[in-house]
């Protein structure tokens, strides 16, 4: 059965009871509560490279990584540095700064695809603004997306979302205007007779078609050979923008994200997580003669207090800056597939059935002995068996997503011991799930 956490959790239990009182669920997002998995969330009161501590002075390996911007590992010392350096002087002007204009330059970089772009505060906000800009720009209302994708909570988003609406079997939420679920269309992701159908049965009133070009928020799926590509054609072939949700695929898949790496020209990006460096920042950007319609260049108004706030632009840059050290991206796909075949290895030689997706660092190992390609072969997967074995690992030190519809992360602060040590405790773990009756 699965032991006790050798520190125990008294304080996090104490610590979720007072959080209950006061925050819905005690957390201040959903999937943070351990629904899915049961059991009690830990607090956590640090983190450092590749792990995290709780309150009860746990440590595990973190495979978390703040659900994907902490790329460099928890309080690298260069993000660090760069967040102290810009507090010194100040923490918001509500003007501009330097620092935006560097962060922008580095971005559009890497992206070749983006001639302006804007820093919002989350990828919420940029898919919101970037939907809103494709719908003004193309003078149409439509938006298509993909089931089991999640672009954020906007209204006209949270229909057949990912995440912890999946997660929390929520994936149309109570609250979203019928009117705003109407203008949203959801098919298979990597369908693409399902996407050239849609088109066809709306011809002239599909705005935009947003796609996460890895899906990451029904647990990792790539995109089948082709999806993308033939995304790219049918879309321009109707007048339609294509938008790419890279709020998790940017900078991680590649420098130049998903796009880079599968050499396809959205219209629209969406970025978030690693370019903040785990503050918040989300940006939208494309086309110059999409994005000169934002104002205060067009038409179309978005706004943000804190936007392109400065620390966070310090942390953003220095954790892009430190991806273009050679050979990073080698060692990211080196060590997440030692870890993920080893797990593999690990479930087939407990006689578990597993199936996992990897693109580069980004991974979930799903309990299925079939492939995972879109939602609904991800609902398919044993989500009992997922809580069993994630809490086996976590009372073991190693923190998974407490969801089996979530991405993982590697970090350049693992190393191959972490990942030794990892497949060390899922070997354990995938033992006790193999017993009958145990509950989660
Ligand atoms: P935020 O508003 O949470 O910064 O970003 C929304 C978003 C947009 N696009 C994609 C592809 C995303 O994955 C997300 C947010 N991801 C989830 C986890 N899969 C955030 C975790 C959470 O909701 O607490």
């Amino acid at each position: 059965m699965t032991r006790d956490p050798p520190l125990g959790t008294a304080r996090s239990e104490m610590l979720f009871a007072e959080a209950q009182r006061h925050l819905p669920g005690g957390v201040d997002s959903p999937v943070r509560a351990f629904k899915a998995v049961g059991g009690t969330p830990r607090f956590i009161a640090r983190g450092h490279g590749a792990c995290v501590w709780d309150v009860d002075d746990q440590r595990y390996i973190d495979y978390l990584a703040s659900w994907g911007p902490l790329i460099a590992g928890h309080a690298h010392p260069g993000v660090v540095a760069a967040i102290q350096d810009a507090t010194t002087r100040g923490t918001s002007y509500g003007a501009p700064t330097q620092a935006e204009v560097d962060l922008a330059v580095f971005i559009k970089q890497a992206f070749p695809t983006i001639d302006l772009l804007r820093f919002v505060n989350s990828g919420t906000e940029a898919t919101m603004t970037a939907l809103r800009l494709a719908r003004a720009f193309t003078r149409r209302d439509l938006i298509l997306k993909f089931d089991g994708g999640y672009h954020g909570h906007a209204d006209g988003l949270l229909v057949q979302a990912g995440s912890g609406p999946l997660t929390l079997g929520q994936p149309d939420s109570p609250g979203v205007p019928s009117a705003a679920a109407r203008e949203t269309l959801s098919v298979p992701y990597n369908d693409v007779v399902a996407v050239r159908d849609a088109l066809q049965a709306h011809p002239g009133q599909i705005a935009a078609v947003i796609v996460e070009p890895v899906a990451g928020n029904m647990g990792v799926v790539p995109p089948a050979p082709g999806f993308l590509e033939h995304l790219r054609e049918m879309t321009r072939e109707h007048g339609t923008l294509l938008i790419f949700d890279e709020v998790i695929t940017g900078f991680r898949v590649a420098p130049g994200g998903a796009q880079q790496r599968f050499g396809i020209r959205p219209d629209l990006t969406c970025l978030g997580k690693i370019v903040g460096g785990g503050l918040p920042v989300g940006a939208y950007g494309g086309r110059a003669e999409i994005m000169q319609q934002v104002s205060p260049l067009g038409p179309v108004y978005q706004a943000g207090t804190l936007s392109g706030n400065p620390l966070a632009m310090a942390a953003g840059l220095a954790t892009v800056r430190l991806l273009t050290e050679p050979g990073v991206y080698d060692h990211l796909e080196r060590l997440a597939a030692r870890l993920v075949d080893g797990l593999g290895e690990a479930a087939r030689s407990a006689g578990v059935a597993y199936s996992s997706n990897r693109v580069g660092s980004m991974f979930t190992g799903f309990f299925t002995d079939q492939p995972v390609t879109d939602y609904a072969s991800a609902k398919r997967a044993d989500t009992r068996r997922y809580a069993r074995f994630f809490h086996a690992l976590l009372d073991r030190g190693v923190y998974l997503a407490p969801s089996q519809f979530e991405a993982g992360f590697v970090s350049l602060a693992h190393s191959e011991a972490d990942v030794d040590a990892t497949l060390n405790a899922a070997s354990a773990a995938f033992a006790e799930v193999t017993l009958v009756g145990d509950e989660p």
